[in-house]
Order: structure tokens, then sequence, then C-alpha cells
């Protein structure tokens, strides 16, 4: 099976077997200069991502479809014999290096910001990559993912909101962009659960051209529709940052007033920096645009600590509690935190420590088998000083079989002194129990939502209005309070409900807030002169959990109706 090949290809360059490396039963690695799992790599070739730099060496005739899982084991995915990169130009750079990558024959720059761009390079066009001036790193594009885990109009007070009159109101129809991973089916509820075909208006920005990849993106835009039907509604399919920087900006051409993004990506710098969805969006408020997204399902998921500890000295960290969500199972200290999978289970891990834009701090993201010690994926460019600092997995039914794995992190070189935070996939443990051994739910909120001109939207459920337990906490790593606000999920949908299953997740519960701004907009334009309607639901919306706003509840949850 290509997979298992993939794993393989995961442990090319390791400089001997684990069983050699590890010192006696324990886990712990003798000390030594470097790291012992991996070889050492001139820092010009550094640019290139490991993956990349694999495919610069295959020869004609591979076998296409080993090298295509291989790289979608390390974050990259293709589109025909062509795979999408992530382009991080020096400053300054960004129009010469886009002038330059024309150039390499097959290469199709597909968006390009001053912070990143995003190309498809022909596999075996990749090595060119490097020998162009000012870039400073050519790794996987950030995926953005859909926010689900799997009644709720009332409870926010949109009904009355409904029975008002067409008085204040605007006379057009509200423009409601929605952007997502896929609008699946959605062309069979027009006109029922969405306005009509004539005012469903849609554009795809995914390379892979698959509109259809998934019905999330239906059920949310049902969920805005369930507050008002009259709306022009902008479906915009994406599946990386760049693309939604793209899609952003197009929604804001288009004059939509609202923005609704049950996605967002683990990989992000918490404090609003270094990717163009987020000057898309600053560029989106400027324009009097308010953007909700999903603040993500990752509070079982997430472990952060405020620095790298590694009281023995051997390189691997320690990890620690903040919030013991389970107590005893293994003392704080460990350099294992684990997890159960089942084989054939997919798996998404990110490593990301608070040094951006670059690092040379260099640290490595390993996960081991729990039974047999040995490593079943590896992460660990090198960092030296012109990276982001990121180390990423993502195994697609790699899993080998159903058991326990642990994660270790590793620091090759740098100092330590900045916080260290690690992401599991939230799918893995079904949104109600702890992911892995040490989880914390600080600062778990994701991206895009963690920006400064994003309102991000935790999730209530729905009829108990107690935080659904996924539900991303703030504050952001700069310290900014987050979710603003919160809203109900674990609703119900056409779209699932023909599946049997409700809508959860805080991806359900962000088009409730943009339902009440849409249907707000529509009644009552006029009624809040000088504060804009999120300032007015940030006022309505229900104290919850501690007294106040709080990283949790941000605001309270949204309510419509005055206080
Ligand atoms: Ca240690
Ligand atoms: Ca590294
Ligand atoms: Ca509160």
């Amino acid at each position: 099976m290509a997979g298992r090949s993939g794993m393989r290809f995961g442990l090319i360059g390791w400089a001997c077997g684990l069983s050699l490396c590890l010192a006696g039963g324990g886990f712990s690695v003798a000390p030594s200069p470097g790291n012992p799992l991996r070889t050492a790599l001139p820092a010009e070739e550094a640019v290139l991502h490991s993956y990349l730099r694999a495919l610069t060496r295959v020869p004609r005739g591979a076998d296409l479809r080993r090298l295509q899982a291989e790289g979608r084991a390390r974050g990259f995915r293709w589109v025909d014999s062509g795979v999408l990169v992530r382009i991080l130009p020096a400053p300054g750079q960004k129009d010469a290096v886009v002038q330059a990558l024309v150039q390499v024959p097959g290469v199709r720059v597909t968006n390009a910001y001053p912070t990143a761009i995003e190309a498809l390079v022909p596999y075996d066009r990749v090595g060119a990559l490097a020998s162009i001036p000012g870039i400073r790193q050519v790794t996987h594009p950030r995926w953005l993912r859909p926010m689900v885990v799997s009644e709720g109009l009332s409870v926010v007070g949109a009904v009355r909101w409904q029975q008002l009159p067409q008085i204040l109101g605007m006379t057009q129809p509200v423009r409601v962009g929605v952007v997502d991973i896929g609008f699946k089916g959605y062309q069979g509820l027009t006109g029922t659960e969405l306005p009509p075909t004539g005012r469903v208006h849609t554009r795809n920005f995914r390379q892979d051209r698959d509109f259809e990849s998934t019905e999330h993106g239906t059920a949310v835009a049902e969920i805005v529709i369930d507050f008002t039907s009259d709306v022009e509604l902008y479906l915009a399919a994406v599946s990386t940052a760049g693309e939604l920087a793209q899609a952003v900006d197009w929604l804001r051409q288009q004059g939509v007033q609202v923005i609704n993004g049950s996605i967002g990506t683990i990989v992000r710098a918490g404090n609003g920096c270094c990717s163009p969805e987020y000057d898309e969006l600053d560029r989106a408020a400027r324009a009097g645009i308010v953007s909700f997204f999903a603040a993500g399902n990752e509070a079982l998921s997430h472990w952060y600590a405020p620095d790298f500890a590694d009281p023995d000295r051997d390189g691997w960290l320690n990890f620690q509690t903040l919030i013991p969500f389970v107590p005893g199972l293994l003392p704080d200290g460990s350099e294992l935190n684990c997890f159960r999978a089942q084989r054939g289970h997919d798996l998404t891990l990110a490593l990301l420590w608070y040094d951006w834009p670059a690092t040379a701090r260099d640290y490595g993201l390993y996960v081991f088998d729990a039974l047999s010690l040995q490593p079943i994926a590896v992460a660990d460019e090198p960092q030296t000083g012109t990276q982001e600092p990121v180390e990423y997995i993502e195994l697609t039914g790699l899993i080998p079989r159903d058991g326990t794995y642990c994660v270790a992190i590793r620091r090759n070189q740098g100092a330590g002194g900045v916080p260290v935070e690690l992401f599991i996939d939230s799918d893995l443990c079904g949104g109600r129990t702890p992911c892995f051994t040490y989880v914390v739910p600080e600062f778990s909120i994701i991206g895009p939502a963690d920006g400064r001109n994003v309102i991000a939207v935790g999730g209530t459920v729905w009829n108990t209005d107690v935080l659904a337990p996924y539900s991303s906490w703030g504050p952001t790593l700069d310290g900014r309070l987050k979710p603003d606000i919160t809203a109900p999920t674990h609703v119900s949908t056409r779209t699932y409900g023909d599946q049997g299953f409700v809508f959860a997740g805080t991806s359900a519960a962000t088009p409730h807030a943009t339902g009440a701004v849409a249907l707000m907009r529509r009644k009552a334009f006029s009624v809040f002169p000088g504060t804009t309607v999120y300032e007015v639901l940030k006022a309505r919306s229900r104290d919850l959990g501690p007294p106040g706003p709080d990283p949790m509840y941000g605001a309270g949850r949204l309510f419509m109706l005055p206080p």
C-alpha cells in the first residue's frame, strides 16, 4: 500500500535506528550535539522543504501515486503532476520572486502576496526554486479545514426580529459571503433552504477545482438563510490560506456586508501576523465588512507551554499541564504526550513556537508507536533563521494499527525562551474527551479567527447554554481577548439532517452570528447610528461563565434582543 511507503519516506535521513538511539527501555536520548535522529544539511539547501528536496532526486518513471501519498503525509497536495507550495519571499522581494517563478516552465503562480506566494510547480521542476534569490522558505500551504464536530434560532432571539416590519431596514437584500471548503448539494437547495438560483453566486478558488468536496459550506449557508432568506449569497470555495485571501478580496469587490468563515487552520502565528488572509480581512474591515470566523474546535486538542522545558537537558521537551484534564495518567515531566488512534484514522499534527516571522530555533516533531517506540512519523525541517516556526504532519489513513501513539518534541539548536504549542486533530477524540495526555485549552484559537479584524465565534450547546467542550479558548498568544462571542451549536440542518447528523462544532455556531447581522441589517439598518451591528450584538450578548468578558465565552452568547 502506498501509505506504508509514505511512512518509510518520513524516515529517510535518520542517522540510526531508534533502538540504537534510545538508551535502555525508557524514553531518553543520549546527549549529543545536534539531533542524532536527523542528518545535517548545508544551510543553503534549507530553503526547500525536505519533501521537495527529495522530489529533486526522483528518477524518471517514478511511481507518482506513491510520491503523492508521501507528499500528503508531509502536508503537500498535488494537482495533476504539479505540487502546491507556499513560498515565503524575503521582505520586499515578492514581485522579483514572482517574475522569476513564471520563468520556470510549467510553474503557475496561483496567488501572490507580500507575506506569501502560492504556486503550482511541476514535481520535476521544484529544484529550480532553490536557486531563485529572495526566497526564504518553500513549504506546504496552510490548509484550511471545516470546523465541524457533527435547535438554535429562538435561543438567540431571532424570531422576534423576523416578525419586525420592513420599515427601517435596507431596501436591498443583504449581501452575505460564505467562504468554505466545499458546497456539495447547494444547487438542490436553491429556492428552499437557500435563496433562489439568481441570488446565489459562486466562485471557486480551489486549485483542484473541487467545488463540491464536502457539504459543509452548504449546511453553513443554510443556517445563515434560516435567519433571513432575503440575501444575495456569495459562495466561495477555498482550501488554502492564499485562496482564502483571494476569496475575501473577491467578496469585498462584490460589495458583501458580512463574511462567514466556518473554517480555519491550526497553522497560525497567534498574533495576526505573517499570512495574506489577515491583510485581506483587515482590508475588508476597513471597507465596513464584518467577518465572522469559527474560533476552532481545539480546546481538547491543544497543548501549550510558556517555554521549552527540558529540565534533564537531553534535548527532548518535558510536557507539563497548566490545567490537568487527566490527572494521574502520567506525571508532569514526561517526554511523551500520548493519544489513542484507530487504524486508518486521519491524523494532523502541528508544532508551533512563538518566534515569527522567521526562526533560528530548530525544533522537531516526532510521533512514536507507544508499544514498539518506533517512530511512525517525523517532521523535522531545519530552521536556520529564515523559516517559519512550524513543523507539520498530516497522516491520511496512515495509522498502522489501533493503539496508543506518543508525540515528542525535540530541540536541535537555538535557545528556548518562546512559547511552544502543539495541535492534534480534534476529530480524533470526538470533541468530548481530551485528545492527548497533556492538554491546555488556553490559546487554542485557530487562524484566521485570531485576527484583529475578525470576530471569532465559539460554540455553546444550543439547549444548555454551556460551552461545547471542544470550543477553542483564548486569549490569543499576544494577549487579546478571544473568542469575541459565542453562538449556539449542535443544531439541525437539512444538509446534515438528511444524513442523520446534528451539525456540531464552532462551524455551526459561526453562521448564527452571520445570520443575526444579516437579519438586523435587513430589518433595522438605520436604527443604530454611530455604531456597528456587531457592537450591538456584543452589547446584547448574554454573559455566561465568569462574570464579564472571558476567554471561553468572549462577550457572551449571541442574543439579538435588548437586555
Ligand atoms: Ca528532556
Ligand atoms: Ca526543525
Ligand atoms: Ca462571561
